[in-house]
């Protein structure tokens, strides 16, 4: 059974400890310091259980040499400090479990396998309670077969599925965050006020087409209209508090490059107007850091 390395043991990365650990893997938690292992609690809203889990740490000296199994659910500006002391083999598979885009452009071994995951489960809490608020749906996908560990997994991670075109579920996922989360951040306001407020509703709907154009000229077979499923999307987390926003009131770091900032690099280079996503990446940088160790 693989032994996964993780960087990250956020929300959705102790959540995919879990359900790897259930299914027979091996989890330990990858940072640049050594420290005591990680005692997590996990309540689960679907039945009212409460799971423990520990997950023992290991510094870039102390792990297996090389990485073959390696899980990337850090938060996409932390990536590169993350994975630079890293011995990755050069043929390691990389789980990646994050917002955006591109994050890891560069930073692998030519020969590495990069599954992608899209999940649109809920996860809040502290730094080491998470309460498992919606076990939805999990897309994980790298264009080719699924690995021979999928399907045990599956049977113990509720609405995981391979998917033979990620692409499309991560332009999904893309679309939500670049409507949402940078506009909720900068007026400190719930998802659902996207909807309720006619300019927030207004420049929420520029967000979404503009995203659209890009995606339309990166993908001949993205030719919908978002809008839809990006108001289902805010209808169903109405009272939440996004993640750019959570990061704003914390002072943290956000995810704005990986998000609106990608699709700006990507339109900017097809020759696209991008006016009003470098707008978002301009206002958000000014008022929030982009970078940091994450430790
Ligand atoms: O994924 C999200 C986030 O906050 O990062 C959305 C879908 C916007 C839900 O809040």
């Amino acid at each position: 059974m693989p032994h996964w390395f993780l960087t990250g043991a956020g929300h959705i990365g102790t959540l995919a400890a879990y359900y790897l650990t259930r299914a027979g893997h091996d989890v330990s938690v990858l940072r640049n310091e050594a420290g005591a292992a990680i005692d997590a609690t996990l309540q689960f809203a679907s039945d009212a259980s409460t799971r423990r889990l520990t997950l023992p740490v290991r510094t870039p000296s102390t792990c297996d040499r090389p990485i073959e199994y390696l899980i990337v659910a850090c938060k996409t500006p932390y990536t590169p400090a993350a994975l630079t002391r890293l011995d990755l083999g050069p043929n390691a598979t990389v789980l990646r479990l994050q917002n955006g885009i591109g994050s890891l452009d560069g930073l692998l071994p030519d020969g590495a396998r990069l599954i992608e995951t899209v999940t649109t489960n809920a996860v809040n809490g502290t730094r080491n309670v998470h309460r498992v608020v919606a076990e939805n749906q999990t897309w994980m996908g790298d264009g080719n077969t699924k690995p021979a560990w999928f399907d045990e997994l599956a049977r113990c991670w509720p609405g995981l599925v391979w998917e033979r075109d990620i692409r499309t579920a991560q332009w999904r996922k893309l679309v939500a965050n670049a409507a949402i989360n940078a506009l909720t951040a900068l007026h400190d306001v719930p998802n659902g006020a996207l909807l309720d407020d006619a300019q927030l509703y207004a420049q929420m709907r520029a967000i979404v087409a503009e995203t659209d154009q890009v995606l339309a000229a990166l993908d001949e077979d993205w030719k919908a209209s978002s809008l839809a499923a990006v108001e289902t999307v805010v209808q169903a987390t109405a009272a939440n508090t996004s993640s750019m926003r959570a990061d704003m009131q914390h002072g943290a770091v956000t995810e704005i490059d990986a998000i609106n900032g990608w699709l700006v690099e990507q339109g900017t280079r097809l020759g696209l107007d991008m006016t009003v996503n470098r707008t978002l990446v301009e206002r958000v940088r000014a008022l929030a850091p982009t970078r940091g160790s994450g430790e």
